[in-house]
C-alpha cells in the first residue's frame, strides 16, 4: 500500500542536504520532486498544488532549531501537511445511542466493497459496542446481491431484511419499520451499485435517503481507482449528504491519489480504511498513522518535536528573564506577535513562564487588531523597537502614517505595552499570585 510515493518521498528527503537553513533554493528541487511524487500517485493537481504552496509558506517561514538539521525539520513540515491533507484527526460514526434507531446507508459504484464492507460495519459495531443490527438488502437488480449479503450476515450472525426482493425504496422503508418493531439499534442498508454515474441509480439512492433518512451516508470508494474515485465521490456528495467517506482495498497496491485528494475535494472525512476481504478487515483511519506510514520516517518527526519543545522552553526563559530585567522590548513583543500568527504559540509560550498561565485564561486574540499592532511596530526603526522611550511627538506621528492608523492607536500601543511589561514582571515576581491581573491588556489594547 502507498509503496510508490513513500519510496518517491524518501528520495526526496535523501538530497535535501546542508546545513544551512531552509531556504528557497535548497528546497525549490526538492518540492518540484514532491510535486511529481503527488502526481505520479494520482493525487488531484489541484490538491498537489495547494500542498506545495503550503509547504513552501511554512518551510521558509519556519524558525531554526538548533538541534535538528534543516533536512530533518524540513521532514516534518512535510509531515504535517500530509496529516491536514488526510484530514488530522480520525472520525467516529456518528450513532444515536442504543434506545433510539440508527440508521447507516452506503453507496458507491459497482464492485466498490460496499456489501463486503456492510458486514465489516456490523461485525465492528456488534463486537465493539454490543449493537443489535440489521442488514438491509436494497441491491435488487443483480441477481446474487441479496444472497451475498444473507451469507455476509450469518457469517457475522445478524439478520438481514431482504423484504419483497423488487423495490428498493419500499424495502428500505420496510427495513426501518421491521428493525423499529423487533428492537434493533442499528440498521444498515446496502445500495446497488452503478457502473457509471446513472441518472436512475443516482435518483433511488436519493429516494431511500429521503425516506429513512440515515445518521450516515459513506460513500465507498474503491482506492485502486485513484483519483477516478473523487470525481465520484463529487457526483454523489451533489445528489447526497454524504457525512464519510470508506476507503476500501487499502492493502491493494494504491498509489494513494484517492486517499490525498478525497478529504480536500468534497470535503468529507474519511472515516475508515478496507485493509482485506475478511469480515474483520476494516480499521479507523488515522490520518496521522498513515502520514507516518508514507514517510517512513516517524523517528525523526518525533525528533523535531522534541526540539521544537526544548526550542519552546528555551525560549520561555529567555523571554522570562528579558521581563525580569526590564528588557522586553517591542521588537521582542514583534516576534512574539509574529509566533502568534503562527499557530498561537505565543499562548504556550507564555503558559510555561510560572504563574503566567493563570493570568492567560481571559485573552481573546483578535487577528485583526494583531495585524495592526504588527503593522505599528513595523514601521518603527529598530532602534525605537529597542528602546520605546525613544518614540517621541514628531516620531508617533511617522509612524502612525506608515501603518496607517492614528496616533491614538500608536500611543496606546505603546502605553499598554509598558503596563503591560511592569504587569508580566510582577507576575514574574509573584510567581501567579497577584490577583487580578489583566495579561489581555497588551494582546488586546
Ligand atoms: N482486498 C480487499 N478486497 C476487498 C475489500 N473490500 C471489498 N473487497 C473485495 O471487492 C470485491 C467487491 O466487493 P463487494 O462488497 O461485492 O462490492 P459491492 O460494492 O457490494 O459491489 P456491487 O454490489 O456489485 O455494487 C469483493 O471481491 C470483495 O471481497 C478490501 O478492503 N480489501
Ligand atoms: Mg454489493
Amino acid at each position: 500500500m502507498l509503496d510508490g510515493i513513500t519510496k518517491s518521498l524518501t528520495d526526496v528527503f535523501k538530497n535535501v542536504t546542508g546545513n544551512a537553513k531552509i531556504t528557497e533554493k535548497n528546497i525549490t528541487k526538492a518540492l518540484a520532486d514532491i510535486r511529481i511524487a503527488l502526481l505520479e500517485a494520482d493525487v488531484n493537481i489541484a490538491v498537489v498544488r495547494n500542498f506545495i504552496n503550503s509547504v513552501t509558506e511554512e518551510a521558509l517561514g519556519e524558525k531554526v532549531l538548533r538541534s535538528v538539521s534543516p533536512q530533518e525539520q524540513f521532514i516534518k513540515i512535510i509531515h504535517d501537511k500530509l496529516v491536514e491533507v488526510l484530514g488530522s484527526s480520525s472520525q467516529e460514526l456518528k450513532l444515536k445511542t442504543k434506545d433510539t434507531l440508527s440508521i447507516i446507508m452506503l453507496a458507491g459504484l459497482q464492485g466498490s466493497g460496499k456489501t463486503t464492507t456492510a458486514g465489516k460495519i456490523a461485525n465492528m459495531l456488534k463486537t465493539t459496542q454490543q449493537r443489535k443490527i440489521l442488514l438491509c438488502a436494497c441491491d435488487v437488480y443483480r441477481p446474487a446481491a441479496i444472497d451475498q449479503l444473507i451469507k455476509v450476515g450469518s457469517l457475522v450472525g445478524v439478520e438481514v431484511f431482504t423484504g419483497d426482493k423488487k423495490d428498493p425504496i419500499k424495502i428500505a422503508k420496510e427495513g426501518v419499520k421491521f428493525a423499529k418493531l423487533n428492537t434493533f439499534d442499528t440498521v444498515i442498508i446496502d445500495t446497488a451499485g452503478r457502473l457509471h454515474i446513472d441518472k436512475d441509480m443516482m435518483e433511488e439512492v436519493q429516494k431511500i435517503s429521503k425516506e429513512v433518512k440515515p445518521d450516515e451516508i459513506l460513500f465507498v470508494a474503491d482506492s485502486m481507482t485513484g483519483q477516478h474515485a473523487v470525481e465520484i465521490a463529487k457526483e454523489f456528495n451533489t445528489v447526497l449528504e454524504i457525512s464519510g467517506v470508506i476507503l476500501t482495498k487499502f492493502d491493494s497496491d494504491t498509489r494513494g491519489g484517492a486517499a490525498f485528494s478525497i478529504k480536500q475535494i468534497i470535503n468529507k472525512p474519511i472515516k475508515f480504511i478496507g485493509i482485506s476481504e475478511k469480515i474483520d478487515g476494516i480499521e479507523v483511519f488515522y490520518p496521522e498513522r498513515i502520514a507516518t506510514r508514507i514517510l517512513g520516517m516517524g523517528d525523526i518527526v518525533s525528533l523535531v518535536e522534541k526540539a521544537e519543545k526544548v526550542y519552546d522552553e528555551e525560549e520561555a526563559k529567555r523571554l522570562e528573564e528579558k521581563i525580569r530585567k526590564s528588557e522586553f522590548t517591542l521588537q521582542d513583543f514583534l516576534e512574539q506577535l509574529d509566533q502568534m500568527s503562527k499557530m498561537g504559540p505565543l499562548e504556550n509560550l507564555l503558559e510555561m513562564i510560572p504563574g503566567m498561565k493563570a493570568q492567560m485564561q481571559n485573552v481573546q486574540i483578535d487577528e485583526r487588531k494583531i495585524k495592526r499592532q504588527k503593522a505599528i511596530i513595523q514601521s518603527m526603526t529598530m532602534r525605537e523597537r529597542l528602546d520605546y522611550r525613544l518614540i517621541m511627538g514628531t516620531r508617533k506621528r511617522r509612524i502612525a502614517k506608515g501603518s496607517g492608523v492614528s496616533i491614538l492607536e500608536v500611543d496606546n500601543l505603546l502605553k499598554n505595552f509598558q503596563k503591560s511589561r511592569q504587569m508580566m514582571k510582577n507576575v514574574l515576581k509573584s510567581k501567579g499570585k497577584m490577583p487580578g491581573l489583566d495579561m489581555g491588556n497588551l494582546f488586546n489594547p
